[in-house]
């Protein structure tokens, strides 16, 4: 591994006053699907969101439709089709259910779409105006890797439940949060020697810094191979790791992503907790599946990360994995894949100091995820 930049320092070498493109957070995450309202009911059901916001034939749009799940600072939109053409069709044959949006919070979206259009991004939404009675959004929206797209929302002047044309929803029906609380990072996994293409892409276009690397060195099992960059903006509130397959002896998880989406797209979502044993066992107790390691895994992990604050008993009953940097600690796991083809999956981190990304995991969770592949027969 060669770490870039420490994430301590990287407000010292991106200066607020000199980052062109300042990010706020993520805005939303917009993914289009087959179904949206009984996705919907899943993110509801299992994952503990609620539906704030809605838009569709009931408010006048006729050719989709999409819901607005919110979880503390975590929001989806969930949007399908309604009729045979389009964008939306394209996307969801081409790819199955995925992500399309990474909208990204900006204070100035007509600067944000000009700074990165000068460095070379592919337009994707020129600056537009939307307005309703609660005010006015200004958005704009680039291409990233494989399909995929960034829309920058500059809300400053919006106080309504999402968007313009969404109406605010408050069903009876409500489940208990998970306790997820925003999204920590997402990963794109792109094709063969396309990593270091679009990390030039978010350090030349975005303005983000390098700040991690993974060779496979770090990442190897004795089949699958990858290779991983860590991108982050200035302020450190979004981190976009890149994957690409590598050469193994087997096929990579990374290939298989890329055979079943039908090119590069999003891998996966992680998202915060502050209590990983809480939020673990509720989602499994509404039945979402999550990858084993060993129990072996357990006997010797406390030699490797030292004296931790939880109790180990409830760690290795769950499956939650532990990793430790220079800064502190981390707790991680992740889901099996949350659709029918293998494609995208969540990750559920609790950092308590640290900041990487559980490098010391990456062999019991890759062996996991090749378990799974063997099954699958795609390995
Ligand atoms: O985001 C990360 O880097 C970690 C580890 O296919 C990881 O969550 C990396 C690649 C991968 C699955 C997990
Ligand atoms: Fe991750």
């Amino acid at each position: 591994m060669s770490t870039n930049i420490p994430p301590q320092n990287l407000e010292k070498i991106i200066p607020e006053a000199e980052d062109f493109l300042p990010l706020l957070g993520t805005d939303y995450v917009e993914l289009y699907v087959g179904n949206a309202k009984q996705a919907a009911y899943y993110y509801q059901t299992a994952w503990g969101f609620q539906i704030v916001a809605y838009a569709g034939l009931e408010t006048g749009r006729k050719d989709s439709v999409s819901y607005v799940m919110q979880q503390d600072k975590i929001r989806l939109v969930l949007t399908s089709p309604l009729q045979p053409d389009g964008d939306i069709n394209d996307h969801i044959n081409a790819h199955g259910d995925g992500v399309k949006v990474i909208a990204l919070w900006v204070d100035d979206a007509t600067k944000s779409y000009e700074e990165t259009i000068k460095r070379g991004a592919k337009s994707y939404l020129e600056p537009k105006v939307e307005k309703d009675k609660n005010g006015s959004v200004i958005f704009s929206g680039i291409h990233t890797y494989g399909e995929t797209v960034h829309i920058f929302v500059e809300r400053k002047n919006y106080n309504g439940s999402f968007l313009p044309g969404y109406m605010p929803v408050n069903k009876p029906y409500k489940t208990e949060p998970t306790g997820l609380k925003f999204i920590d990072h997402m990963v794109g996994n792109v094709g063969w020697n396309e990593m270091n293409k679009w990390c030039e892409f978010y350090a030349k276009v975005m303005g983000f810094a390098q700040l991690v690397s993974f060779d496979d060195k770090d990442i190897s099992t004795e089949y699958t191979a990858l290779m991983s960059k860590v991108m982050s903006n200035g302020n450190g509130r979004i981190k976009f790791p890149i994957n690409e397959p590598a050469e193994g002896r087997k096929k990579s998880q990374i290939e298989e992503y890329i055979d079943f989406y039908n090119g590069a797209g999003v891998q996966h979502m992680a998202l915060a907790t502050d209590n990983i044993i809480e939020t673990v066992s509720i989602l499994q107790n509404r039945g979402i599946e999550f990858l084993t390691v060993p129990a072996s895994y357990y006997e010797t992990v406390l030699d490797r990360v030292g004296e931790i604050d939880e109790d180990l008993a409830p760690l290795k009953e769950l499956g939650i994995l532990i990793d430790r940097d220079d800064e502190g600690y981390l707790l991680q796991i992740f889901t099996k894949p949350i659709l029918d083809r293998p494609t995208m999956f969540f990750e559920i981190i609790q950092r308590k100091g640290a900041q990487s990304f559980g490098k010391g995991n990456f062999k019991a969770l890759f062996e996991a995820i090749e378990r799974e592949q063997q099954q699958r027969g795609t390995l």
